[in-house]
């Protein structure tokens, strides 16, 4: 620490220190007394006032990053889905108890002021979500960390349902201000677009000189992330984009103000809103900006601002690893090509050295359709000296496809980093490959199938490149937080070391056999499930089957993950009660709970939604069924909403065709907070059902070779249709019209012809296996203290699946920084 800069005091940890923090805030801060203080203004203060706890220590942790230089860990995110953030901050800073003694004391409730919060939707699903996991984990555990990302103006769209039917509301999370941001426009970056390139006279090797067209302001703004209780506090930078001040003047000169004005929000609309895709990128202009926006400002601002001024660049692999969380922010590798040749003039093969050495990539997904391209005339428009600059990359890498496999031109083809059909098209999961000198996949299959299929060529070339790190998520706020009761009863049992290391939930394991810890975990879930039927009351008038099982399946709605397997699942019971095949009185008690976001272009998702929400008011309006069975289709699914919803549940739904989900993360919090699980063999279910034992795990379906023998035998769904009766009979009961007024056309006829004519994700082959396995499930949901003993060893077994392991492995596979000793 310099010793002109003496450190700021943490208030102290008292009720009567943390008022006065409020008060202050409310009354300097926002300008009002408690009296006329509205709920944003208490939540506001409040907020504000927690921040005091933790600045100290944000403003040491930049303070030991500068001085130490130690390795940096910079982590690069399109998305970043945080959920609220105030409710962690009281977590970390240590703080839950005396804020909310201290606002009792002032007649306020603090549970209502939380609520005020509009969570940031900065992301999509679960890239999203594990980019928020990770930096929280990184902070924990003490790694020096920067996430960079985009502020976006709007957030995944707010999902309503009108008539059954999805319906999108914008999300301006940011309207009554966020007190967790602080903007730094001081050090804001231009970063340029379009226009050409020319021959730069005595350049070296490479270099060229870009002039750009049009150029924008990057306007960061900082966010503190804590780590749990442990003085470190990490910073994400998330950018939003301003016209230049200085734009305008010619233009208003002249008088052309509407065309001024016009240019400013041109500027303004990259960082307005977040693309509302699930897994098929749209290839659009605005989010190629989107991506080389938020990565030049992110790499300008450590290079100019992080590092000191003298510092040597060729030793930048030493300072910093920049991870690329999917290939949205690939285009750094042209960028810091760029940088070092273009503008510090250095040759091209001393720069590609640093640069191979800079980044690593994570790869998301298995669906060819999800991979990235971008149309090289629309990226030679935006971006024309990185197009120049991956065509190099590419020359040179194909250079070394041949020489490794001579006379293997169709390999060549198959490796380029341009795609030559259906259009010349540059593909940036071969650049990351090829520049990024570690990729890794999410879950162990995933990684395998990386390997095998999508990224053979690449395997086989570079074998040690690729390594695996199984995902995971934090559970400071999916255990701790969203399951205050859990986490009580867990630490009760065994200490609150786990909070920080998971795998000492093992400590359990034990106490499965215990009568007395079972009847006190049933005692948790009934409580967290009146909690859920409470929240869903009070959010949407929804009702509970009573207390029966709750059935969970929550994720973006997609194809491959198979929603509508589960809509079968339902109809073909409903079926059967009604036809007499299956007594009401045998049908245990449960409501589905579905929560699902389609993006707005995807048609048969939203017609899913729709058939969902049909099939649901028809059972929900069926007298006979009451206190049996429900169907549950809360909208607008959150982090929010999640952290209600996963404690309460008891069987979690993780049901996609094997060999398409590349983890998932919502399987992970459901077993940690003891659901059980039914699942194919995919993604990280795999991993999952090792853990906890195949006898605490309801398994079925094809495994993925099965199901790719299926499909290149030739998937004939009519086959199953015409085999099952059950099968049939459930499929032709939505087709008749009967859960939609007689309506047999619309999304009932699109959902029955591609369930029944042609679906890549089949299904029906899996429907059979999937009806048995639910028998299962009833069955054992009926025998409570064996019910009780699976769902403890779930939670005693799952401590694997902590971010702060996930983070371990970056660290020792990839990243090799190391955590450092904040008091040292
Ligand atoms: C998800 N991908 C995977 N993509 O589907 C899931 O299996 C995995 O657990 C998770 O990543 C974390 O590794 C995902 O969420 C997106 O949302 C992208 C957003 C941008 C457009 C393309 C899809």
């Amino acid at each position: 620490m310099s010793e002109n800069t003496p450190p700021l005091a943490v208030p102290e940890h008292s009720v009567e220190s943390f008022t006065r923090a409020f008060l202050r805030e409310l009354n300097y801060g926002r300008g009002v007394d408690l009296d006329r203080a509205s709920a944003n203004d208490k939540y506001y203060a409040l907020s504000r006032a927690v921040r005091h706890y933790l600045t100290t220590r944000w403003l040491e942790t930049l303070r030991n990053q500068y001085r130490d230089q130690a390795k940096t860990v910079a982590y690069l995110s399109a998305e970043f889905l945080l959920g609220p953030q105030l409710e962690n901050a009281l977590l970390a800073a240590d703080l839950e108890d005396i804020a909310r003694e201290s606002l009792a004391n002032l007649g306020l409730d603090i549970d209502e002021l939380q609520a005020v919060e509009e969570e940031p939707g900065l992301g999509n699903g679960g890239l999203g979500r594990l980019a928020a996991c990770f930096i929280d984990s990184l902070a924990t555990m003490n790694v020096p960390t920067v996430g960079y990302g985009i502020r976006y103006e709007y957030g995944i769209f707010k999902q309503t349902f009108v008539d059954g039917k999805q319906v999108e509301k914008p999300d301006h999370w940011l309207h009554l201000g966020s007190p967790w941001e602080l903007p730094h426009p001081e050090y804001s970056v231009d970063v340029h677009f379009g226009g050409h390139t020319e021959d730069k006279p005595d350049g070296s090797d490479g270099a060229r000189t870009w002039i750009p067209s049009w150029r924008v302001t990057a306007k960061p703004y900082n966010y503190m992330v804590p780590g749990y209780r442990n003085g470190r506090v990490n910073t994400l930078r998330l950018w939003s984009a301003r016209a230049r001040h200085d734009f305008d003047l010619r233009e208003f000169n002249a008088g052309e103000y509407t065309e001024a004005v016009r240019a400013r929000t041109f500027a303004e609309n990259i960082s307005k809103v977040l693309y509302p895709e699930d897994s098929t990128p749209q290839g659009k202009e605005l989010r190629l900006q989107q991506q080389y926006f938020f990565v030049a400002a992110s790499l300008h601002d450590f290079i100019e601002h992080v590092l000191p001024r003298d510092y040597d660049l060729k030793n930048l692999p030493d300072r910093i690893i920049w991870q690329l969380n999917d290939t949205h922010p690939v285009i750094a590798v042209p960028e810091l090509m760029r940088i070092l040749v273009d503008d510090k003039g250095w040759d091209w093969a001393d720069a590609w050295a640093v640069t191979q050495k800079s980044f690593a990539y994570t790869c998301h997904t298995l669906l060819p359709e999800a991979l990235e391209v971008w149309p090289v005339d629309l990226m030679g428009k935006l971006l024309p000296r990185h197009l120049e600059i991956i065509y190099r990359i590419n020359e040179e890498f194909l250079e070394e496809v041949r020489a490794a496999f001579p006379g293997d031109e169709l390999r060549v083809r198959r490796m380029s980093i341009i795609a030559e059909q259906p259009g010349r098209a540059v593909r940036m999961a071969h650049l990351a490959t090829v520049a990024g000198f570690k990729v890794n996949g999410v879950a162990e299959l995933h990684s395998e199938l990386l390997k095998d299929k999508v990224l053979n060529d690449f395997a086989q070339m570079w074998p040690e490149k690729f390594t695996n790190v199984t995902n995971g998520v934090t559970p400071r706020r999916f255990i701790r937080l969203a399951n205050p009761a859990l986490s009580e009863l867990i630490t009760a049992a065994i200490g609150d070391g786990w909070i920080t290391d998971l795998e000492q939930l093992r400590g359990l394991e034990p106490l499965a056999d215990d009568a007395e810890f079972r009847h006190a975990f049933r005692e948790v879930k009934g409580a967290n499930k009146r909690r859920l039927a409470k929240v869903l009351m009070d959010r949407d008038g929804i009702e509970l089957a009573g207390d029966g099982m709750v059935d969970a399946m929550v994720k973006r709605l997609h194809e491959y993950k198979r929603q509508s397997l589960k809509l079968l699942h339902i109809v073909s019971l409903y079926e059967g009660i009604k036809s007499g095949r299956i007594p009401l009185e045998s049908v245990t008690p449960r409501t589905f709970v579905f929560g699902a976001k389609a993006a707005p272009g995807y048609v048969r998702a939203k017609e899913t939604i729709e058939l969902i929400n049909a099939v649901g008011r028809t059972i929900n309006a069926d007298a006979s069924l009451k206190g049996r069975l429900k169907v549950a289709f809360p909208p607008n699914y959150n982090v929010t909403l999640a952290e209600v919803l996963i404690p309460a549940a008891d069987l979690s739904e993780q049901i996609s065709l094997a060999g398409k989900e590349a983890s998932g993360t919502g399987n992970m919090k459901f077993a940690l907070n003891g659901a059980l699980t039914i699942g194919t063999d995919d993604g990280a279910n795999v991993e999952i059902r090792k853990l906890v034992g195949d006898e605490n795990f309801f398994l079925f379906g094809m495994t993925e070779p099965e199901a790719s023998s299926l499909e290149s035998r030739g998937y004939d769904p009519g086959e199953y249709y015409e085999s099952d009766p059950e099968l049939k009979a459930a499929l032709n009961l939505i087709a008749s019209g009967h859960f939609t007024d007689g309506e047999r056309g619309g999304a009932v006829a699109s959902i029955f012809a591609s369930l029944t004519e042609r679906d890549r994700f089949m299904a029906l082959a899996d429907f059979r296996s999937y009806m048995d396995t639910q028998k299962k499930v009833e069955a054992a949901y009926l025998d409570h203290e064996s019910w009780s003993r699976s769902a403890i060893l779930n939670v005693a077994r799952s401590g694997y699946f902590s971010s702060d392991r996930s983070i371990q492995d970056y660290l020792d596979r990839i990243w090799g920084a190391k955590p450092i000793d904040q008091n040292a």
